[in-house]
């Protein structure tokens, strides 16, 4: 291991990594130098143009590139491109961008891609205000580069990292505090690397906690203790909500870059098991569900679904506890499989292998919570997982790319219950049947489509109390649509649906993207929240409308709530009600 090679990872790794996991890695031919003071770096030194040292790549057709450039462009894409793109820039939600097809489109093309976005769910760089010119041309000049690839990281990685800042005996034998635990919103503040808990009751804001990296998304124990946070550099923090101030009472991280946290949920195992999925290395892990000292990891490199391909990166993308079985669900993105994970002996771990397409993304439980649905959004298909019988229930065809995060579940007048995503690729709502047994002609059928306001949806939600099914599109290129919100009335779809103008509700001073994001009721299911989301320089807020009346109720605002994207009602994300 040589020491530049340690100085480039690092600088992939961001600051908390621990060095020594980096040095693990083996050295890489032509990839990243910045200590030219090393005798190595000095025998293979990089050519210098105008004294500035310039970035060696494997292929002399890629564009040139300081080496200065190629770290700083290598941050961005850790941060904004590799989790649609992959570490590897295979592709996933986002299209590959390995240099034999970046190269051939070349630069000038990449730029327009890069600034303008598209339809299909491309982010506007450029013309949202996140990248100057400058940035946008760097990052079409990176994505011509080999893409570097990343250290693993062991089970003494993750120890090196873990900390329990309040062990279990210190911590509070009752609730110290009067908050309404169960009305309680855990709010991602994006590039915070923050969430904010807020009183759903109050709408004050309880506690702003440090967490994670552009943290993603919040989980809550079985028994409605404790909190679970990860961010995107797969750093989770453990809440305990029992605190008179409800505070991080654990840490540690799973790899590189991770999304999903989730924790045991089967009788006899309620807040016992902590478990985590990582896109890098492609692997999960299994954790003391109090402390979050690591267990067990296990790799999910292996073969595609269909194609019977090595795949070297299959991320661990949306993962959930069962409630029939101790079993996690893990969704294996590039392979297409869902791994039905025993984690009843940790020392022989029985796992089921059920596969369906794809690249699986993001999904929830049906409502009776036997079924678990999940986009396999490269096939446009939704597969349902049956978790009482461990097998594939059904594969649905449905609109491009689908999108649903945990999905939208309502008894349709005519299908019985169904459960519902909107795509990113298409204006379309699906609707799928969920009930084998009493509407068997129905079921895993794509019974419906309604048409939604356009592409770039990312979130569908209603509510058991509720008659309404709402649809954000905060990727969508027209800001009319990306800050707006639409909203049906369940009993009457074929009417269409209703605009909600959020981001103007939200009264804000300056335009910052305002995209409105995710739909989340309260407990009670009879108020919706929004994020709207704009850049971090800039204000954002929180919207609460009232769902009966679909009248605003009240506006948060606050200097904390910096990029607010997820928030996740704590009663609602415990017992999976959506
Ligand atoms: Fe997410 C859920 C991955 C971009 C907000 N996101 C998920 C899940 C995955 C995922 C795998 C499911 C976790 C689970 O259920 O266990 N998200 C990714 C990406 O790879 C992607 C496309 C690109 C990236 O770089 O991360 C991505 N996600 C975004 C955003 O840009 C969003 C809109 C804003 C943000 O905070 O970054 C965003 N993702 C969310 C939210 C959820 C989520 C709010 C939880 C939805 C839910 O209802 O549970």
């Amino acid at each position: 291991m040589t020491t530049r090679k340690l100085v480039s990872l690092a600088a992939l790794a961001m600051s908390t990594l621990a060095i020594s996991a980096i040095a693990q890695e083996p050295a890489k031919p032509g990839t990243a130098t910045t200590d030219v003071k090393s005798p190595q770096a000095q025998y293979e030194a990089a050519p210098y143009a105008s004294g500035v040292e310039m970035h060696k790549n494997a292929n002399a057709k890629a564009p040139a590139m300081s080496e200065a450039e190629f770290q700083k462009a290598r941050q961005i894409y850790f941060e904004r491109c590799a989790g649609c793109h992959g570490v590897l820039r295979k592709g996933a939600t986002g299209k590959p961008l390995t240099p034999d097809i970046t190269l051939a489109k070349g630069t000038d093309y990449l730029k327009v891609f890069i600034a303008y976005g598209s339809p299909a769910g491309m982010p506007n760089w450029q013309t949202s205000g996140e990248f100057d010119e400058a940035t946008v041309d760097l990052m079409a000049r990176y994505v011509q580069q080999e893409p570097p690839t990343p250290p693993e990281w062991s089970l003494d990685d993750a120890k090196k990292t873990w900390k329990v800042t309040v062990a279990p005996k210190d911590r509070p034998t009752k609730k110290m505090n009067n908050y309404n635990l169960q009305n309680i919103f855990s709010t991602t503040l994006r590039d915070a690397g923050e969430v904010a808990l807020i009183d759903g009751d109050t709408k004050e804001i309880i506690n702003v906690i440090k967490t994670g990296y552009a943290v993603h998304i919040s989980r809550v124990s079985a028994s409605g203790r404790y909190l679970f946070v990860i961010g995107r550099d797969a750093k989770i923090n453990m809440i305990d909500l029992w605190m008179e101030k409800p505070d991080s009472v654990a840490e540690i991280r799973v790899g590189l870059e991770a999304r999903s946290v989730e924790t045991s949920k089967f009788k006899g195992y309620e807040d016992k098991l902590a478990i985590a999925g990582s896109y890098w290395p492609p692997q999960f892990t299994i954790m003391d569900g109090d402390t979050l000292e690591p267990k067990k990891i296990i790799s999910t490199r292996g073969m595609v679904v269909g194609k019977q391909e090595y795949h070297p990166e299959p991320r661990v993308a949306s993962i959930l506890a069962s409630h029939y079985k101790p079993e996690f669900i893990v969704n294996v993105k590039e392979t297409g499989k869902t791994l039905m994970v025993d984690y009843s002996n940790l020392n022989a771990v029985k796992m089921t292998e059920i596969e369906s397409a794809p690249f699986l993304h993001d999904g929830g439980l049906d409502a009776s919570k036997r079924y678990f649905m999940v986009a396999a959004n490269q096939s446009n298909k939704i597969a349902a997982i049956d978790t009482k019988d461990g097998k594939l229930a059904g594969l649905t065809e449905v609109g491009k790319i689908p999108h649903p995060g945990r999905g939208a579940n309502f008894t349709h007048p005519k299908f019985g219950p169904v459960w519902s995503t909107g795509h990113l690729g298409d204006d379309t709502i699906s609707l799928i049947g969920t009930d084998p047994a009493k509407h068997k002609q129905y079921a895993f059928k794509e019974v419906a489509k309604l048409k939604g306001p356009g592409g770039g949806a990312l979130f569908v939600k209603s509510h058991p109390k509720s008659s309404h099914l709402w649809s954000d599109a905060p990727l969508n290129p027209d800001p009319a649509v990306s800050q707006s919100i639409v909203v049906y009335d369940i009993n009457n779809l074929d009417k269409g649906y209703k605009v909600l103008p959020i981001a103007e509700w939200a009264g804000l001073k300056d335009d910052g993207g305002k995209r409105v994001v995710q739909p989340e009721y309260n407990k009670a299911g009879d108020e919706v929240w929004f994020a709207v989301w704009s850049a971090k320089n800039k204000e954002s807020a929180i919207v609460v409308v009232d769902d009966k009346t679909l009248k605003l109720k009240k506006v948060i605002k606050d200097p904390r709530l910096i990029t607010p994207t997820g928030h996740f009602n704590l009663y609602n994300t415990q017992h999976d009600v959506y």
